[in-house]
Order: structure tokens, then C-alpha cells, then sequence
């Protein structure tokens, strides 16, 4: 038996509107906007009882440490955590916003995941992303690492790519991975956006090489002719699909995205069946941009959904965000959509517009990872989405989250004492061990 679970970052307690996604509308246009980072984490959290509640495997990763002070250290600013903080402040203030962010939340950007029936040693796969494009990001990455090890201490986790543009590589947010009903193999979609070695003449940042995409199929031992490469399109990137995932999402045989995501629609469709031939017979679901122009698609995230297949269900359901359901033509769409397509026949709603707000939806928050029941057995239970464990993390948060964080905020050194104790706490909470964090050391 194969499960897709899902595992989401929890949403860290310094949530805030920076603007620090250059080519992420959502991002960008939010700058300077109050954040609620209690609401934030609470909407996540509720978002994966979600899951639980349909019946679905959930899984939780920690947040990270905010203000990650090793960074600033390593740059040169020397004392206790006090003097570290103060000077940086004072220095470099574009640094310590950077350092603040609670990105890491989109799981979705932690890894790429290739479950172990896909790999020629049999061994569940994840290479971690270097998201070398944006600088707050880029710093997740040893983080990451040691949160998956510890979730998963079976697997080969793989650490990231070597950090440099050339392979500038964010997870699964550019991967897509589909199967059939019968066979457990599947086929691996990796959709980059420009060529590592050449000159990119967009207008937004293109944030996955295609040589990154090549190495993880090679470290996770891909099968070749089971692997397919796709180009995002111009248009696009310009449009703000920063990720693919933002106009493109696949489960089981079924690839649903919008017209113009793709540089070549007609190749990737070919492409696809031919790794496909003998396995399953692929689904495409296409959006014109009649029907849903890449404007409102983009605005609304109706492709960032999650699109799972609930325990006896034959069918496809999608986990659409609540702004769907603002837009009157892309609500109609997808009301349409479930009540005449043979694939995708049910919608549910949910509200994570605190992370919507910095452009993450459904999909972002979460990592999906195929296992076979006895790699389920494996993962470490702390992990695990249990009702004693929803509850003490509600608790938790409603205990150390504030409700408002303003740009200006993050200069208080009391958020950054408040963050510490609460990640202190939750490494309690979820046995991280008491070396999970360098505050703590
Ligand atoms: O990398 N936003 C994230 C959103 C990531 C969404 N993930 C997927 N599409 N899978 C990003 O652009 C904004 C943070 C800020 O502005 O403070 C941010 O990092």
C-alpha cells in the first residue's frame, strides 16, 4: 500500500511582511503590512487537522530559528546574542529582515522527494533545496537538513546543491510526480525555469536551473526514461509564477494546470505519455486563458490547491484556498469543475491567508511524500499529526505567538527572547533533542 503523506512547517512565530520575494506579487505588494503570526500559525495548524480529519497521513516539520544569529555572526558581528543583535541592527538593518523571515513555513521548498519504488537503490530520496535566489531563503538549508533526518531517519537525505545560481534549486515547488492506480512506479516531472549557464532576459528572477533539476534526478537514481523535464514559460514568470506551483499541480495520473504555464505544452503532453507508455494513461486537465486569464489564476492560487485522493475515494479532491472563493469567475470555475469532470469531483476551502499573503497557499505549506506502509512505521512519531499533538501545539502557539508583528517590531529584542523560549519549548513538545537549535548550545 502506498500513502501520500503530507508534511507541513509550522507556521514560526516571526511571521512578518517584509517583501523580501522579488518576482512574488503577493510578496511584494504586502510590504509593510501588519502580520498576525499567531493567526498565521493557527490557520496552518488548523489546515493540517484538515488533512487528519479527511483521513489523511499528516506530518509536521519545526519551525525555524528566528533571527537566525549564526548567519550575522559568521558576517562579523561578535558578543552575546544582546551585542550580535544591537550592532547588526545598527550596521546592516537589510540583513537582520532577512534573517527574520519565517520562510522556511513552505515545506513545499524544503526538498524534492522521490519515494523509494521510483529509485533504482529502492530508497526513499530527498535532496534538500539550496534556494540560492533569494537571500532569506538560502539560509534554510542546514536547518532543513537536520529536520528531515530526524523526521525521516530511514531515508537518503541528500544535503543541497552546491549554492550558486548555476543550480539554484527550490524543491518540490518545481517537481510534480504521477502514477498510476496499479503500478507503484511513477513518472517524475522536474519544470525549471532557465538554463543555469545562460543569461536569463526575464523580468522576475527564474529561481530553478534545469542542471538542478538534472542533478537531483541523478542523486536520487531516476529511472531516465521515467523522467520528464518541462520549462516554465515565459509569460509565466513574468506573471508572477515565481514557482510552478503556482499554476501547475499533479496527483496520481492527472496533471492540472493553466495554458500558459508551460514554454511547450504540446512536448511536455508527449513527453509524458511516452514515460508514461505501459504504466498509466496520463490525465491532462488544461485552463484556457479564456476561461481563467493567468492574472486571477495567479491572484487566487486556484493551482497552488492540493490535490489528494482521500482513503476509498476514487476520485481526486482538490484543497483549494479560501480566495478561490473571492473571485466570482474563478469560484464558478472550480464549482463547474467538480461537479462535471470524472477526475477532480469534490473542493474543500481552507483559510491560510496569513501565508497567502506572503504567496504561499495550500500546496506551499506542505511536502508530499509517497511511502510504502513500512517506511510509514519508520518515521519518527514526533512528527506525526496526533490529536495530543495538535492540541499542545495550539496551546503552544496561542502561549507564545503574538498577534501583531509591523515592520518595525522586529527591532524589539524581546521578539527574538520570546522566539527562542517558544522554539526552546517545542523542542520539548516534539523531542527535538536539546542540540536541534544553535541557541541552544
Ligand atoms: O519563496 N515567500 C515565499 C513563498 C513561497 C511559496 N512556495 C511555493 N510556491 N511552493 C517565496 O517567495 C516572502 C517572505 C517575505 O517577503 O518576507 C516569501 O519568502
Amino acid at each position: 500500500m502506498v500513502t501520500v503523506a503530507n508534511f507541513d512547517g509550522l507556521i514560526g512565530s516571526t511571521h512578518n511582511y517584509a517583501g523580501l520575494s522579488f518576482g512574488n506579487l503577493a510578496s511584494f505588494s504586502n510590504t509593510g503590512l501588519t502580520s498576525n503570526p499567531q493567526a498565521a500559525a493557527l490557520q496552518g495548524l488548523e489546515k493540517m487537522k484538515k488533512m487528519v480529519d479527511l483521513g489523511l497521513f499528516q506530518g509536521v516539520l519545526p519551525p525555524h530559528q528566528r533571527p537566525y544569529l549564526p548567519l550575522v555572526h559568521s558576517l562579523g558581528f561578535y558578543g552575546n546574542d544582546k551585542e550580535i543583535f544591537d550592532s547588526a541592527w545598527k550596521q546592516s538593518p537589510n540583513l537582520m529582515i532577512n534573517c527574520f523571515s519565517a520562510s522556511p513555513m513552505w515545506a513545499a521548498n524544503s526538498a524534492t522527494v522521490s519515494p523509494s519504488f521510483d529509485c533504482a537503490d529502492k530508497q526513499l530520496h530527498f535532496t534538500v533545496a539550496n534556494m540560492s535566489e533569494m537571500f532569506h531563503r538560502s539560509i534554510e538549508s542546514n536547518q532543513t537538513y537536520k529536520s528531515l533526518k530526524k523526521a525521516f531517519p530511514f531515508a537518503n537525505v541528500h544535503k543541497a546543491l552546491f549554492s550558486h545560481p548555476f543550480l539554484a534549486d527550490e524543491g518540490a515547488a518545481n517537481h510534480v510526480r504521477l502514477c498510476g492506480e496499479k503500478s507503484k512506479k511513477g513518472i517524475e516531472l522536474f519544470v525549471y525555469g532557465r538554463d543555469g549557464y545562460t543569461k536569463s532576459n526575464l523580468a522576475y528572477p527564474a529561481r530553478q536551473t534545469h542542471q538542478a533539476s538534472q542533478t537531483i534526478m541523478r542523486n536520487h537514481r531516476l529511472d531516465k526514461s521515467c523522467t520528464v523535464y518541462a520549462k516554465q514559460s515565459k509569460i509565466a514568470i513574468n506573471a508572477g509564477a515565481f514557482h510552478n506551483d503556482v499554476v501547475c499541480v499533479g496527483a496520481m495520473n492527472t496533471l492540472f494546470y493553466h495554458e500558459l504555464a508551460f514554454e511547450d505544452i504540446v512536448k511536455l503532453q508527449s513527453d509524458i505519455r511516452k514515460a508514461a507508455y505501459g504504466i498509466f494513461e496520463p490525465i491532462f486537465i488544461e485552463v484556457k486563458e479564456s476561461v481563467i486569464p493567468l492574472r486571477d489564476a495567479i491572484e487566487t492560487y486556484l493551482f497552488n490547491s492540493m490535490l489528494v485522493k482521500l482513503p476509498d475515494q476514487e476520485y481526486l479532491t482538490l484543497i483549494a484556498p479560501l480566495e478561490v472563493k473571492k473571485n466570482a469567475k474563478v469560484e464558478s470555475f472550480c464549482e463547474n469543475l467538480v461537479a462535471r469532470n470524472n477526475t477532480i469531483k469534490d473542493v474543500y476551502y481552507v483559510d491560510v491567508r496569513q501565508s497567502m499573503q506572503n504567496g504561499g497557499g495550500p500546496a506551499c505549506l506542505r511536502l508530499a511524500v509517497p511511502l510504502e506502509s513500512e517506511e510509514k512505521k519508520l518515521i519518527n512519531n514526533k512528527n506525526i499529526l496526533t490529536e495530543n499533538l495538535y492540541s499542545d501545539l495550539k496551546l503552544w502557539i496561542i502561549k507564545h505567538y503574538r498577534k501583531e508583528i509591523s515592520p518595525n517590531d522586529l527591532r524589539d529584542i524581546n521578539l527574538m527572547y520570546e522566539s527562542f523560549s517558544a522554539l526552546d519549548e517545542l523542542t520539548n513538545i516534539m523531542q527535538l533533542g536539546s542540540d536541534f537549535y544553535s541557541f541552544q548550545k
